[in-house]
C-alpha cells in the first residue's frame, strides 16, 4: 500500500492593526521565517464586523469583546498562513503571553509591545490555538485558498 503524506501543518496569524500601524509587519515576518516556517499566503486586509464575529465568536460576550472588535476595524490587518512541523503551538510560542506586559523577551509580544493603557490588550498578533481553530480561521480569511 501507499504511505499517504500527511496534510502540512498550518495556522492563521494576524499582524493586528497596531502591529501594521508601527511598521512591524516585516519583523514580525522575519520572525517566523527565521524560525523556519514557510510563508504560504500574505494579504494585507481590512477586516469587517462580519468576518470579527465570527473569527471572534469564542469571545462574544466577554468585557474585551467589543473593544477588540473596535481595535480589529481601527487599521489594516496583515493576514498570514504558515506552515511547517509544530507550526501552531510553536507561532503561540514565538507570539509570547496575551499580556504584553509580562511577556517574555525574546517574543513578539514581550520584545515589541506594551501596555497603552487602552481598553483592550494591542498585541501585534494572533496566533490560531488548534488544528480545528486553524482550518476555520484560514477558510474565514482566506476563503479561496
Ligand atoms: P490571539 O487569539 O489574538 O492569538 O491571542 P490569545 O489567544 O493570546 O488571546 P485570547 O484569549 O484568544 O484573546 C483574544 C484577544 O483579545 C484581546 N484581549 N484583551 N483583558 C483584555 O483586555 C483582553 N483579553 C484579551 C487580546 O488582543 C487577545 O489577543
Ligand atoms: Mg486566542
Amino acid at each position: 500500500t501507499e504511505a499517504t503524506t500527511p496534510a502540512p501543518e498550518r495556522t492563521l496569524v494576524l499582524v493586528k492593526p497596531d502591529g501594521v500601524r508601527r511598521g512591524l509587519s516585516g519583523e514580525i515576518l522575519r520572525r517566523i521565517e527565521a524560525k523556519g516556517y514557510t510563508l504560504t499566503a500574505v494579504e494585507l486586509k481590512n477586516a469587517t464586523p462580519e468576518l470579527l464575529a465570527q473569527h471572534y465568536a469564542e469571545h462574544e460576550g466577554k468585557p474585551f469583546y467589543a473593544p477588540l472588535v473596535e481595535f480589529m476595524l481601527s487599521g489594516p490587518v496583515l493576514a498570514v498562513v504558515a506552515e511547517g512541523q509544530g507550526v501552531i503551538p510553536g507561532f503561540r510560542s514565538l507570539a509570547g503571553a496575551t499580556d504584553p506586559t509580562v511577556a517574555a523577551p525574546g517574543t513578539i509580544r514581550g520584545d515589541l509591545g506594551r501596555d497603552w493603557g487602552l481598553k483592550v490588550q494591542q498585541n501585534l498578533v494572533h496566533g490560531s490555538d488548534s488544528p480545528e481553530s486553524a482550518e476555520r480561521e484560514i477558510a474565514l480569511w482566506f476563503p479561496t485558498f
